[in-house]
């Protein structure tokens, strides 16, 4: 297929993508982080203050989302990578719960990193794991102390993840944001370095965010709900600004 024929899409995903599986957001009404502050669990500050209840506020995670398997928003977009084809779509996400890639979509890009992995904060070895932890904190084999390999408030975000999704917002044609209320940094710009590129932009949220006033099309509903329905617009989109001999 020729290059300037392609027609790129790219995704932006937040908690409210796996809502519908389960998984609390961090500003719905049953948001985690209710009970915890930011300060306290999700940021350096806090975990060098007590990575105790650092520990125990991530490992409750991982128990919980080891339960939680990817809904119809997670599993369309999946599927509109399958139809557009990998090289014309990238998905990065603010998630840490691995649900995108469990649908099976390719090349995620995880900005906040992942519930999945853990880093020593001695030796630096960082490695995937998926299992629960017998003991809390949980210890490197070198004695040093396991951290979850997350970003938190106040840390940098992942240099090259976040320039390939920086580059995919730059380079796409059709920019969907679905279940970020675009508050977090600098997560939300990627929303608007899209628009400002001339990428159109849609959002899939039951709520108005402060991204919607960019949006060329909003579905205010659950992301499971309509995921379909977005991937086949999406399509026809693509389809229509291409040579695409849709299969
Ligand atoms: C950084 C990992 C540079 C943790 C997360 C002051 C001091 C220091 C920094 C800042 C500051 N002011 C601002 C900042 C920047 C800060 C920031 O943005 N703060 C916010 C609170 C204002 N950002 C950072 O610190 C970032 N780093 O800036 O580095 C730097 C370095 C040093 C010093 C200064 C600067 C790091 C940000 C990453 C933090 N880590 N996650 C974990 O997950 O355990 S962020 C966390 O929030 C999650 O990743 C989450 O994804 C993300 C964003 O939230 P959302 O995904 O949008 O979730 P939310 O609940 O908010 O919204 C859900 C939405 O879904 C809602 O709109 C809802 O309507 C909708 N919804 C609900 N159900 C559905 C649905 N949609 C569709 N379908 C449904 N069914
Ligand atoms: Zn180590």
């Amino acid at each position: 297929m020729s290059n300037e024929k392609r027609y790129r899409i790219a995704c932006l995903t937040g908690a409210g993508i796996s809502a519908e599986s389960g998984i609390a957001t961090f500003r719905g009404m049953n948001g985690m982080w209710e009970n915890h502050s930011i300060e306290e669990v999700a940021t350096p500050g806090g975990f060098a203050r007590n990575p105790l209840l650092v520990w125990k506020f991530y490992e409750a995670r991982r128990r919980q989302a080891l339960t939680c398997q990817p809904n119809k928003g997670h599993i369309g977009l999946a599927k509109l990578q399958q139809v557009v084809g990998e090289e014309n779509f990238c998905l990065t996400t603010q998630n840490v719960d691995g649900l995108h890639q469990k649908a099976g979509t390719k090349n995620v890009l995880e900005l906040h990193g992942s519930l999945w992995r853990v880093r020593c904060v001695k030796c630096g070895q960082e490695r995937e794991e998926r299992g629960l932890f017998d003991e809390l904190p949980p210890k490197c084999p070198c004695g040093g102390m396991l951290r979850p390999a997350i970003v938190w408030f106040g840390e940098m975000l992942p240099g090259e993840i976040f320039e390939s999704a920086g580059r995919a917002a730059t380079e796409c044609d059709l920019y969907i944001v679905v279940g970020t209320s675009g508050v977090v940094e600098p997560a939300a710009s990627l929303a608007r370095v899209a628009a400002d590129r001339g990428a159109r932009v849609w959002e899939v949220n039951p709520d108005e965010t402060p991204l919607t006033r960019m949006c060329e099309r909003s579905w205010r509903k659950p992301a499971g709900e309509v995921m379909g329905e977005v991937a086949e617009e999406a399509v026809k989109r693509a389809a229509m600004k291409s040579e695409w001999r849709l299969i």
